[in-house]
């Protein structure tokens, strides 16, 4: 199949486990919608044959809120990138979190702009280097689970496209759940982060993601312990299931 992205990018395995866990259950393509933005990451709808809107950067969230409230019965699943969903796209992103909109999100962070040439975004980790931040990125990075989880968010969870059962799994939770949803993807980007990175090749970002995610039963129990948390490495698993009251749930 033709599509845009480059050898060893990490969105086509995300896409891959949210299509497995938007198949497990059971949905017929015309009762699901997916909507994006505009990045490598938002191309994604344009390889699934169902209804989509591939809209403006940074607006998939207001458009995706747009069909939800619209069309309470369709269920609607949002791919977005760390710059368009937190960048451009933020104040919509912790908006529908705090509406608690019957989404599912899912974001692949590749922590840059890929689709633009490798930019720095909201999510460039400390130190590290992009066309933007020539000499380190000077900024902390948002931690877009747990900001998820502050603004109100149902279901909260992240892996890295490592964990492709974990990740499926996660989406398909996420589907279940009433109300917003985000489902954080880690992929690596060769091309726009890990060559200028020093991680040349897909496979030494893949393994570099697989040695530096902890384990989130792992990473509280270092918390409650006092531990100190390394800074070069995330915990991945679920951040948050709960039931706050939310929009756009269809009536039973
Ligand atoms: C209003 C507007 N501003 C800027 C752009 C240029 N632009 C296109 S994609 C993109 C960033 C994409 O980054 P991200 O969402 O992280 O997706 P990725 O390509 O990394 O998957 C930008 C800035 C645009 N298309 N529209
Ligand atoms: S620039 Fe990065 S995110 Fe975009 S297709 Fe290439 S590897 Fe994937």
């Amino acid at each position: 199949m033709p599509h845009i992205y480059c050898t060893g990018c990490g969105n086509g395995t995300v896409i891959n486990c949210t299509l497995n866990a938007v198949n497990q259950m059971g949905w017929e393509p015309e009762d699901t919608v997916f909507i994006s933005g505009i990045g490598c990451s938002s191309r994604a709808p344009g390889y699934i044959v169902t209804d989509s809107l591939h809209t403006t950067h940074g607006r998939a969230i207001p458009f995706a809120t747009g069909v939800k409230l619209s069309r309470p019965d369709l269920h609607v699943v949002v791919f977005t990138g760390d710059g368009d969903m937190a960048a451009i796209g933020g104040n919509h992103f912790i908006h529908a979190c705090r509406r608690n909109i019957d989404l599912t999100v899912v974001c692949m962070n590749n922590y840059i702009y890929g689709m633009t040439g490798g930019q720095g975004s909201p999510c460039t980790p400390l130190g590290a280097i992009s066309t933007t931040t020539p000499y380190g990125c000077h900024e902390a990075p948002f931690d877009l689970a747990s900001l998820a989880v502050a603004a109100g968010a149902n279901y909260v969870s992240r892996w890295t496209s490592y964990h492709v059962k974990e990740l499926t799994r996660a989406v398909q939770a996420g589907l279940e759940t009433p109300g917003f949803s985000l489902v954080e993807a880690l992929v690596q980007c060769p091309t726009g982060y890990g060559r200028r990175n020093k991680l040349r090749d897909a496979h030494s970002m893949i393994l570099w993601m697989r040695d530096h995610a902890v384990l989130m039963k792992k990473w509280k129990q270092m918390e409650a312990e006092g531990r100190p948390l390394p800074a070069d490495k995330f915990p991945v698993g679920e951040f948050v299931r709960r039931n706050r009251p939310a929009m756009g749930v269809p009536e039973e």
